[in-house]
């Protein structure tokens, strides 16, 4: 048939960051482009693609989506962990991608059309101390953000996650092995409700604040910093504890009325469900490219639903603008979502993936253009090759390792 699957090529590229690009190819000549990007560990999903998964997409119907899901994520029988996940979410982006572009349809409305206007989103407003984290605020603002999520230093500590003093903020260093950062947990929980009353003050009641708690503290730590927060009236609270541990968040539910938020690091529904069904979150936070891409986030998101949960994938510059816009397709044709992460990208990522999606004001739009509406300009990709780079390890103040 005209339409099967003829090639499965695998992009790995370093344009500012390393990004892990698939690109599929039909006998008639259309081409889906997915994000297979896992920061900090693009070579095992790029072997996992290039070598055990791409020939055998060769003869498929790229038109037999949910299918082809299915053969890839049961017929490995090995299953589940980010690694194989973006892989399948790769592909699951690409057939999207194809279908679109043969329905001369933007993805969106494959999906069942446009629920809103616009995709709502946040960015990130980071400051050494609070006068520049105050600084940083005020930017957003004077671009028309209505959502800032807000993280600064902790006095003591030299490193900490989510400020750096690169405005374009990535956490992976590209360096031969990953940097180390101690964290205190006492110091972070007695100084977060300082920031964010300043914040609060500065803003007035009308912006919402979200903050990233970045999976470090304990049941009991967490609770606490849930409760102090809550004068503040966050958007959400993230991460506050380790995803795995899911029990604790019920200390936490108990604890405090804080918003809370968690997924990024979760890659199938199987991992969300806990969380869902016992409504101990109120956002789903995973990414579609480490989540299985569309037909998987769907599901999700559809649990999320009934239960009372809403979407707010993550969506840092260290996911390509491919799994962006299959992001915003889905945030503008989906009930529930919340809110989508939006970093922003670098001059020369944009270059490298020219798309039809926008940001303005606030918020994203999808663009018209069939599928998902990306392209990749090959040559700059090529002139940007892999470069090894580690996300930081952290230690606690003793040395014993703790979650970054
Ligand atoms: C963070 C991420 O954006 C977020 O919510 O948790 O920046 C995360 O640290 C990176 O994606 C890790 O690669
Ligand atoms: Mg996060």
């Amino acid at each position: 048939m005209s339409d099967r699957i003829v090639k499965a090529e695998v992009l790995v590229s370093s344009p500012t960051r390393n990004f892990v690009t698939l690109r599929i190819t039909t006998a008639d000549g259309i081409v889906g482009l997915g994000d297979a990007t896992v920061n900090g560990r693009e070579l095992a999903v790029a072997s996992y693609l290039a070598d055990h998964v791409a020939p055998l997409l060769v003869d498929l119907d790229p038109g037999r989506i949910e299918d082809i899901w299915q053969y890839l994520y049961r017929g490995a029988y090995w299953r589940r962990g980010p690694v194989t996940m973006a892989a399948i979410g790769a592909i699951d982006m690409a057939l999207w991608d194809i279908l679109g572009k043969r329905a001369n349809l933007p993805v969106y409305q494959l999906l069942g059309g446009r629920v809103r206007d616009a995709v709502p989103t946040y960015g990130h407003a980071f400051g050494w101390d609070i006068p520049a984290l105050l600084d940083a605020v005020d930017a957003h603002l004077a671009k028309g953000a209505k959502h800032i999520r807000v993280q600064s230093g902790v006095p003591g500590l030299d490193k900490v996650y989510g400020v750096s003093k690169d405005p374009n903020y990535e956490p992976a260093g590209r360096a031969a092995r990953p940097s180390e950062e101690r964290f205190d947990a006492d110091a972070y929980i007695r100084h977060v409700p300082k920031v964010l009353a300043a914040v609060r003050e500065k803003v007035g009641d009308d912006v919402h604040l979200l903050h990233d708690a970045h999976h470090r503290l304990t049941p009991t730590q967490a609770a606490r910093l849930a409760k102090s927060v809550e004068p503040f009236n966050l958007f959400w609270l993230e991460d506050v504890t380790p995803a795995e541990d899911q029990e604790a968040m019920r200390f936490v539910r108990n604890a405090s009325t804080t918003p809370l938020a968690i997924g990024e690091v979760f890659n199938t529904i199987w991992d969300c469900q806990y969380l869902i069904e016992n409504r101990l979150i109120d956002y789903i936070r995973t990414a579609v490219v480490h989540a299985g891409g569309i037909s998987h986030s769907r599901k999700i998101y559809a649990l999320a639903e009934v239960h009372g949960v809403k979407a707010g994938p993550h969506g840092p510059s260290d996911i390509s603008p491919i799994a962006l816009a299959a992001s915003i397709h889905m945030g503008a044709s989906t009930h529930n979502f919340g809110i989508q992460e939006y970093m922003g990208y670098a001059d020369l990522v944009h270059e490298a993936f020219p798309h039809a999606w926008s940001y303005d004001d606030g918020v994203l739009q999808p663009g018209d253009a069939p599928g998902l509406g990306v392209d990749i300009d090959e040559g700059l990709l090529s002139a940007h090759p892999y470069t090894t780079a580690y996300l930081p390890v952290a230690r606690r103040m003793d040395g014993s390792v703790l979650d970054w």
